[in-house]
């Protein structure tokens, strides 16, 4: 029998919803969750996380939700105004983001509030152990809990624990720059596994032990640490590839299609989330030279941008909408014609339909980052492509690129170049776009985020 499963990440999936005062909680579609809910299930695990801000709720609203949770197995983490503003909003969202994604211009002039950091993973680390039942098995995801694992393995010194980083580790010349440097790298070791999107990456954090601790992984990257050994892997993440393809086939995802495909031209699509990683000013540039090297595309060809607002109280972020609206008014302005609109702007979140009926009616999606960790959206967009149909523009500097070299891959800081890659993908003979589609599809198929996983989960399990 599989042992149970402890997930632990930042947030908990799901969405609470407050309406006059009562309270019904969601579970979240879609990203990680679609990923971890099986194995969440299977186990009869928990889920421990923070379930997002519950203001506004009276007692009786509180211990609603609170019975909603545990009937979802959840176990709620309550972070209150400070701890949100400094653990998750500066250390996580405006010191670590930046940081593991090479942006230290990003970085505020002096930080504070590692302490508050620390307090936080450490009620996590809490609130597992509380939890744990000997045989257990944990699971603890990404950047914000970088602490927990030796939090955790002081609490529980036998316990199995695994981590994943969801985004890039960086270079260890911009990690070092971090006064806690040391005290993160020991806060992951304190798992037995800890997982990587990309070689890149996994290369990065051996480096960083290398110099921080004169610590050499073995051929098969494992490190003794504390009297253990520390497997370290390389487990680029999947999409429900199946499911994707399954719901890009219903009428209404396909009526969609017809509605958004105007006669005679050809769409460009980017979805992503609003963040300076993802690099949608340049994208944005890079359509603007197309219209302006290639002027046989005015008319003839449009983008609509997806952009998710998000983490819209950290300043970056906020400067960075101020940025794409700019550019969009400023490129609609200058090649708009009373019939033609070249980029169709959406700044919020679309229903999944939308999502992907824009996937099946792309010509070619562009996925842009200056740097990601891996980026769903790529996967998504060729698990919906059951036509074989649509070519990838991709960024080399995203983890995906690893996986899939039949994606035109791009320099995104090479704006001229970019615009290059739009046009041959315009351009591309339909054999050609359909053998690369087809090859896209078979890797993402076969790599689903189920085989990611259960290749994680059977690892950890086995060395026990
Ligand atoms: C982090 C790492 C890594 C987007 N817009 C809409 C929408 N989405 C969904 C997409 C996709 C997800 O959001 C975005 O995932 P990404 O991977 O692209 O990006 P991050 O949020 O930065 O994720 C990343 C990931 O973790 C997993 O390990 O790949 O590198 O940065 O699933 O579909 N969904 C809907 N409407 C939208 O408008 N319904």
């Amino acid at each position: 029998m599989d042992p149970r499963l402890i997930l632990v990440s930042n947030r908990l999936p799901v969405t609470v919803r407050v309406k006059d005062g009562r309270a019904t909680v969601r579970q979240s579609v879609g990203g990680l969750s679609s990923g971890l809910r099986a194995p969440h299930e299977r186990s009869g695990g928990l889920w421990v996380g923070w379930p997002g801000g519950l203001d506004g709720l009276d007692q009786d609203a509180r211990r609603d939700v609170d019975r909603q949770l545990e009937k979802l197995r959840t176990v709620p983490i309550q972070l209150d105004a400070l701890e949100v503003a400094v653990f998750y909003e500066r250390i996580s969202n405006a010191v670590l983001w930046p940081i593991c994604h090479d942006r230290i211009d990003r970085l505020p002039l002096r930080v504070d509030g590692w302490d508050v950091y620390e307090s936080v993973n450490a009620r996590y680390a809490d609130a597992v152990a509380e939890h744990y039942r000997p045989g257990d098995v944990i699971w603890v995801h990404d950047y914000q809990l970088l602490r927990v694992p030796a939090l955790l393995r002081q609490r529980i010194p036998e316990a199995r624990i695994g981590f994943f980083l969801h985004i890039p580790f960086p270079n260890p010349e911009i990690f070092f720059t971090l006064p806690t440097r040391h005290s993160l790298v020991e806060g992951v070791m304190g798992a037995d596994l800890v997982g990587f999107q990309t070689r890149r990456f996994l290369g990065h954090f051996r480096a960083a032990l290398r110099r921080l601790f004169s610590l050499e992984a073995s051929v098969e990257s494992v490190v003794p640490w504390g009297g253990r050994q520390v497997r370290l892997g390389v487990f680029p993440i999947g999409v429900d590839a199946a499911d994707f393809s399954r719901r890009a086939e219903t009428s209404a995802v396909k009526a969609k299609v017809v509605e958004y495909r105007a006669p005679g031209q050809r769409l460009l699509v980017g979805v992503d989330r609003l963040d300076y990683t993802k690099g949608i000013p340049r994208r944005l540039l890079a359509v603007e030279r197309l219209l302006t090297v290639h002027p046989e595309w005015r008319e003839r060809v449009r983008l609509i941008q997806v952009a998710v607002p998000s983490r819209d109280r950290v300043d970056a972020y906020r400067r960075i909408r101020r940025e794409v609206d700019a550019l969009v008014g400023r490129i609609n302005g200058a090649f708009a014609t009373p019939t033609w609109t070249p980029i169709h702007y959406i700044y919020r979140s679309v229903p999944s339909d939308v999502l992907l009926a824009l996937y099946r009616a792309a010509d070619v999606m562009l996925v842009t980052p200056l740097r990601d960790g891996m980026n769903l959206v790529a996967k998504e967009f060729a698990a919906s492509r059951v036509d074989e149909e649509g070519v990838l523009v991709l960024s080399e500097f995203a983890g995906a690129a690893e996986e899939l070299p039949d994606a035109l891959l791009v320099n995104p800081y090479d704006v001229d170049g970019t615009a290059e890659e739009i046009h041959r993908a315009l351009t591309m003979e339909g054999a050609v776009r359909q053998r690369r589609m087809r090859a896209l599809r078979a890797t993402v198929l076969e790599h689903d985020v189920h085989r990611w996983s259960t290749s994680i989960l059977d690892m950890l399990v086995a060395g026990a």
